[in-house]
């Protein structure tokens, strides 16, 4: 079973929700950077009320900040994780894998959830978050394919993307990525 995972995807693939799912059957720890960051907002803390703003214009927080909240959780972690919304851009890809070899834990599998544009923007904006309004959303989308989406190309080179369609009811998108996971490595059918 794979047991170190980056899920990828667009702003409401539903990366965080097929998380939490994932992380409880299999025991996981689940580290979303987008939760750690509101749960820095939440705090009232003066890094707190930086990050609002920075979330609140739909942009990436930066790379330094993101990085350090990563290293500090898996640094005091023994056992498997799924890694929620990081890597976010190249930079943070290559911060990864100089982390994930200092730490001897390598990377097993990188899961890209698809998802079309115009879903999306209707999942976000029912959603409601504070960030979820329909010109912050249109703005993240931008950010994701300028600077996300050219990351998988990262991870296909080394043979551990794996894309599943995140379309479907939740229960139907959770047992494509458990399928997806179990096969010890890529079939033609998962890769992108
Ligand atoms: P995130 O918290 O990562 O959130 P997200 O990408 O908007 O959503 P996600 O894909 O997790 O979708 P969800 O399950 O919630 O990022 C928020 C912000 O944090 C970023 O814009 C950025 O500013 C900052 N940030 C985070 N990580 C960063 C990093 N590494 N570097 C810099 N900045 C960073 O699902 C969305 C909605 O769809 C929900 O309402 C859900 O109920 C629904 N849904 C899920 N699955 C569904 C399905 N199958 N069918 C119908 N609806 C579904």
């Amino acid at each position: 079973m794979s047991k170190r995972v980056v899920v990828l995807g667009p702003p409401g693939a539903g990366k965080g929700t097929q998380c939490m799912l994932l992380a409880a059957a299999r025991g996981l720890l689940h580290l979303s950077t987008g939760d750690l960051l509101r749960a820095e907002v939440a705090a009232g803390s003066s890094l707190g009320q930086q990050v609002k703003a920075v979330l609140d214009r739909g942009d990436l927080v930066s790379d330094d900040l993101v990085l350090a909240i990563v290293r500090h959780r898996l640094s005091l972690h023994q056992g498997g994780w799924l890694l929620d919304g990081f890597p976010r851009n190249s930079t943070q890809a290559a911060m990864l894998d100089d982390l994930l070899a200092d730490l001897k834990q390598p990377l097993q599998v990188a899961l890209q959830l698809q998802v079309p544009e115009e879903e999306l923007v209707a999942r976000l904006l029912s959603r409601g978050r504070s960030d979820d309004n329909e010109a912050v959303v249109r703005k993240r989308l931008q950010i994701y394919v300028r600077q996300t989406e050219p990351i998988n190309a990262h991870y296909q080179g080394r043979g551990l993307l794996q894309c599943v369609d995140g379309l479907g009811s939740v229960e139907e998108v959770a047992t494509r990525i458990c399928n997806s996971l179990d096969e010890c490595a890529p079939s033609e059918e998962t890769m992108c």
